[in-house]
């Protein structure tokens, strides 16, 4: 039975994506992107308000969630399932509205083959899984986004535990299949997608300094956002501000692509909290309640800019 007081492999975390769709057919949809090298699924979620005719409404706005494009990071396809629970079963009304006023698109594993290789033989691995010509594998699926694409703190060889950037922009199935998915979305508004581990929020670019033109209100959002998520345990988020002036810079991530290439207007990049990538299964759910919540304020501050 799958719960939130331990991490899962891919397999019961897809068990749980298909179990939600059974369990809650008028409000949800199975989403199959495509699928990794080594054939998992790349699964969603989609979760809408149904018509009472049974007919699902359309032209909400879009809010996508990627997560677990890092292999190793545990915690943001723990905290994903959880966010899916909550926006299913919870009677909380802040958390109802936050359900109703979207068009969900959740992908809690972008990069199954890697979950895979972490969760049961090296735990520390970050890449896909890849088999490059000279023997070695994977790339690092946040740096093979075609904007950009090697530039900045991204490795041309392939033998790198980190940071390779694949042979060339969307060498990885797996970035490829998603990059066509959101680029397949009418109408998307949110572009968030969860790391760990460091509690900061970021926006692009990841790459360059430059602001972007809605700088201002992605600050404003997002400002509300972590006061949101204080709330939970008083834990708070550094930023926002952009990845390359908070963090470093960094080149062929998918936040800067969704933003350059699909113009998409809100894109955020969450490190989750943690002191290691082994961070206690028994605090899911509090970072499971956080993550609501600053999604909850993300929603809340868009709308109070209109
Ligand atoms: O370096 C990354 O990809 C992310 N940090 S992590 O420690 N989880 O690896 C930061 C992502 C920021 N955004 C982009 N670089 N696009
Ligand atoms: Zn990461």
């Amino acid at each position: 039975k799958f719960s939130w007081n331990s991490y899962y492999d891919v397999n019961d975390i897809h068990q749980f994506i298909l179990n939600t769709t059974k369990v809650n057919p008028e409000w949800t949809e199975l989403i199959v992107a495509g699928q990794s090298y080594e054939g998992r699924k790349i699964l969603g979620l989609r979760i809408n308000t149904p018509y009472e005719n049974g007919q699902r409404e359309t032209g909400k706005p879009v809010f996508f969630i990627e997560s677990g494009i890092h292999a190793r990071e545990w915690i943001a396809p723990a905290t994903t399932t959880y966010f899916i629970n909550q926006l299913l079963t919870s009677r909380d009304p802040d958390i109802r509205r936050l359900r109703d006023q979207f068009d969900w698109r959740i992908f809690p594993t972008v990069n199954p083959d890697g979950y895979h290789y972490s969760y049961n033989v090296d735990r520390y691995w970050r890449k896909t899984r890849s088999l490059s010509s000279n023997g070695c594998r994977g790339a690092d699926p946040n740096r093979n986004w075609d904007y950009n694409w090697g530039q900045h703190s991204a490795s041309s060889r392939p033998c790198d535990y980190q940071l390779y950037a694949g042979s060339k922009p969307f060498s990885e199935i797996e970035t490829r299949t998603l990059s066509k998915y959101i680029s397949s979305i009418d109408n998307l508004l949110f572009y968030v997608a969860f790391h760990s581990y460091a509690s900061l929020l970021l926006l692009p670019y990841s790459d360059s300094v430059e602001h972007v033109d809605n700088y201002d209100d992605l600050v404003q959002i997002g400002q509300r956002s972590i006061e949101y998520g204080s709330r939970v345990n008083g834990e708070k988020y550094d930023g926002p501000g952009t990845a390359a002036e908070t963090l470093y810079k960094a080149s062929g991530g998918s936040m800067d692509w969704v933003r350059y290439a699909l113009k998409t207007p809100l894109v955020y990049t969450y490190e989750l909290r943690g002191s290691s990538f082994h961070w206690p299964p028994e605090k899911i759910p509090e970072q499971g309640d956080e993550v609501v919540q600053m999604m909850l304020g993300l929603a809340d501050g868009a709308k109070e800019l209109g």
